[in-house]
């Protein structure tokens, strides 16, 4: 690096308080400058580790996250460059922090409203240690064809258009961000283009000055004249005024102090910057232009003017050779991101998940259409919305009240059934509650709770195949299957299932058809003739029942039925009812601080054989 130059083709920068966007547009610059090692050496995001992912060109990279500014300069030595994003809250502590560490030689500070007081700190530390800062309340600085900090240069567009994909002769300060992309315009249509652009911020007190870049620039070989825009308040164009009379500058140099519309006020004038306020004559932008001019600067008349004055100024540096106009060249595209190519209609992507029952998109949710205010402002019952989300359609209400019975009453059989007593061993071992949730629901299956779509299929099978009932059990049993829905371990005909009764009364009085049900009670007939324990169970009766809901309610066509039954929706009422049961035996486990559970020994026969 020649004196005075800050950044090259190779720096490196640390980026504290991970913000994706500017990050991703260090590094797009990169790439578009054709740059070998990604800018950003890492990312420092107090409290976490680890890496994020961002594009270098096409491909993906991990950059590393560190925890403390100290660890990662630890890390990356190389990285001689600060790039803070923090707050104005903590900006001076992170600054502090980073301008201690001898690796890093540049801070670029982003905050606006950083109190003066910490910023002076800051600057007498940078001073007599030799660093630089950019900022505070600044967009940052760019080297074309090099480095750039953060947002400086704005969108990829911009900086193609402006050129500063590549170096150009011009040296460029301003106090303003927002001006430097307008000037890094103006550099790209009169002159070869920009070298480097800093902004230094519009606080009072910026951590460098115009002049100090000045001075830089006028070390800097390639820069071959520089262009400053100063603005009204503060007295920081006066040092430069003081270099070039001491003639310290011997590159032309066309200036601009903006603000000098504050005059027509009649009162002192507060423009965006905090530094950027009326006061004194001195600080106006008309005495400061007249200072740079009377010093030697190409001083235009107004705004205006300045673009023209860039330009002859420009055309006497190639006329005398000093300039040889840098070749142009087409940089190399950089691929666009895909979420922001779709939304501009470039390009279409496949979708990879369809979804058809909810919508949480827009203002409120949706349940197949149906919006959450709907659901809460029409009364609507849990069984509605198991309607709506399984069944893709509002059944009418005795079909829901339904529903709700089979969830209702299907909610918990006690401690001792499979899957009640697999949650209280494993409430009792000190498992969280999905834990103890999870592990009952597991034993739902086709002997327990979990025969109801398979009762569905057999009993609409058998009927609809006209199959009497000793033909259906006996040709069931000569394939080694027990009847799905029938039997049960303690129920009997002795000791009738009220679950089963209530619901077969519900179903008789508000169904227009049951005779799916019907003809699983002939069944059940049958095979209380063979044993007293095998009833029509719960499971039997939700299966056959809800094959006449499904084909009497007339809101479902023959196949879909037959999907509904296929896929295995059935089961789902089980699940659902079973875990309202399960979640209440863990609290009752919890609750009771019950110790681990072990089985006793006298329980258990232990055998060699079997
Ligand atoms: N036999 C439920 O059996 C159970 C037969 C059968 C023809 C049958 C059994 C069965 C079908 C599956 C089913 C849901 C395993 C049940 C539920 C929820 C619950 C649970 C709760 C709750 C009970 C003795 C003799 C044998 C068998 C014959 C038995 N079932 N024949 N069709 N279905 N059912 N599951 O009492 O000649 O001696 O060899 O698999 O519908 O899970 O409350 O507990 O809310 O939590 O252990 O209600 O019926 O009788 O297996 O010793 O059989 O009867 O062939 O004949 P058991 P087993 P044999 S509701």
């Amino acid at each position: 690096m020649s004196t005075g130059q800050l950044f090259s083709r190779t720096t490196q920068a640390l980026f504290y308080n991970y913000k994706q966007s500017p990050v991703q547009r260090m590094l797009d610059f990169d790439f578009l400058c054709g740059r070998e090692i990604p800018s950003v050496a890492g990312i420092i995001n107090p409290g976490s580790e680890g890496f994020q992912k961002l594009f270098f060109g096409q491909e993906e990279i991990a950059v590393p996250v560190h925890g403390s500014v100290a660890f990662a300069c630890k890390a990356h030595p190389t990285a001689d460059v600060f790039i803070n994003f923090a707050s104005f809250r903590s900006t001076f502590a992170s600054t502090m922090d980073a301008l201690k560490q001898p690796t890093i030689r540049v801070v670029a500070v982003i905050a606006e409203g950083v109190p003066e007081a910490d910023t002076k700190k800051l600057i007498a530390y940078a001073g007599v240690n030799n660093k630089v800062i950019i900022g505070p309340a600044t967009v940052g600085g760019i080297q074309a064809g090099a480095f750039k900090i953060g947002d400086t240069a704005g969108t990829l567009d911009n900086i193609i258009h402006c050129k500063l994909y590549r170096p150009g002769s011009v040296g460029f300060v301003s106090k303003s961000g927002g001006m430097s992309n307008e000037m890094y315009n103006v550099l790209a249509r009169v002159t070869d283009g920009l070298y480097e652009g800093i902004a230094i911020g519009g606080d009072v007190y910026p951590g460098s000055t115009l002049s100090d870049h000045v001075l830089r620039f006028n070390n800097i070989s390639q820069v071959k004249m520089i262009v400053v825009l100063g603005e009204l308040g503060g007295c920081d164009e006066y040092s430069l005024v003081e270099a070039l009379q001491q003639g310290r500058v011997q590159k032309s140099v066309v200036a601009w102090v903006s603000g000098t519309c504050a005059r027509l006020f009649k009162s002192e004038v507060q423009f965006g910057h905090a530094g950027a306020k009326s006061g004194g004559d001195m600080e106006s932008a008309q005495a400061k232009n007249k200072a740079l001019e009377y010093a030697g600067a190409i001083v235009p008349t107004s705004f205006e003017g300045l673009e023209a004055l860039i330009k002859a100024t420009y055309e006497r540096l190639v006329e005398k050779k000093v300039v040889v106009p840098v070749e142009d060249y087409t940089p190399p595209p950089v691929p666009e991101d895909l979420n922001s190519a779709i939304k501009s209609g470039k390009v279409r992507a496949p979708t990879h998940i369809v979804s058809t029952i909810c919508d949480d998109r827009g203002e409120e949710p949706s349940y197949a259409g149906v919006a959450m205010s709907t659901i809460i402002d029409k009364d609507y019952g849990v069984g509605d919305v198991i309607s709506l989300l399984w069944f893709k359609r509002s059944l009418p209400r005795y079909c829901t009240k339904f529903i709700e019975m089979c969830v209702m009453l299907c909610a918990d059989h006690g401690p001792c059934v499979s899957g009640a007593h697999s949650t209280i061993v494993t409430a009792r071992a000190g498992k969280d509650l999905v834990s103890c949730l999870v592990s009952g629901l597991l034993t739902i299956g086709p002997r327990f709770g979990g025969a109801i779509d398979d009762a569905a299929r057999y009993f609409k099978d058998a009927y609809d195949r006209g199959l009497s009932p000793y033909d259906f059990v006996e040709s069931m049993k000569k394939k080694g299957i027990r009847v799905p829905g029938i039997g049960h371990r303690i129920k009997s005909h002795d000791n009738c299932d009220r679950r089963v009764e209530l619901l077969q009364k519900y179903a008789r009085t508000h169904f227009a058809a049951v005779k799916y049900m019907e003809y699983a009670v002939t069944v059940e007939t049958y095979t209380m003739s063979k044993a007293n324990n095998l009833v029509m169970n719960v499971d039997g009766c939700i299966g056959s029942l809800f094959l006449d809901l499904l084909s009497s309610c007339a809101m479902f066509t023959e196949q879909e039925i037959v999907e509904i039954i296929e896929i295995g929706y059935l089961n789902g009422l089980f699940i659902l009812a079973r875990s309202i049961g399960l979640i209440g035996h863990t609290f009752d486990q919890k609750r009771l601080k019950e110790p681990l559970y072990c089985h006793p020994w006298e329980d258990v026969l232990y055998t060699r054989y079997g």
